[in-house]
């Protein structure tokens, strides 16, 4: 009768306390996961290198705001893939243009419409120079080289 409360007793006080430490450690690696997740997403690691910039004056009006534009607007690529990233406080899109000398066959798929903070990657298989524009705002205008 003794000895059967002890051992129920160190029993029951032991797990609870394990289970306090496994829930804090459990938290702990769901909130890395979330963080390491959040910044892969937001493009910080090598494999999502931008290469053009998407700036806007979040207004984008009058038509022809100049504050809108692509950065660079020429953009000589080193290979065949490149990334657009929308830093601006607008909605945008990347939008290929099939008329220029480029085999309308061999222009990349455009983007959707980009939401601020939204990244697009078009990958060529044809060297050139590719002119692209936003389907919102048609006067941003640019080109991108690919070697
Ligand atoms: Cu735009």
């Amino acid at each position: 009768m003794e000895t059967s409360p002890k051992p129920a007793d160190t029993t029951s006080g032991a797990p609870k306390k394990r289970g306090k430490g496994m829930w804090i450690a459990v938290a702990a690696v769901v909130v890395i996961i979330v963080v390491v997740a959040g910044l892969y997403f937001a493009g910080y690691f090598s494999g999502q290198t931008v290469n053009i910039s998407i700036v806007d004056d979040a207004k984008c009006t009058p038509t022809g705001d100049t504050a809108c534009a692509f950065s660079p607007t020429s953009y000589s690529a080193t290979g065949k893939t490149v990334t657009w990233k929308n830093n601006g406080g607008v909605q945008h899109t990347v939008t290929f243009n099939a008329t220029t000398g480029v085999n309308p066959a061999n222009q990349p798929t455009s983007s959707a419409t980009l939401d601020v903070g939204n990244t697009f990657t078009a990958t060529f298989t044809t060297s050139g120079t590719y002119h692209y524009y936003c389907n919102i705002h048609s006067w941003m205008q640019a080109t991108v080289t690919i070697p």
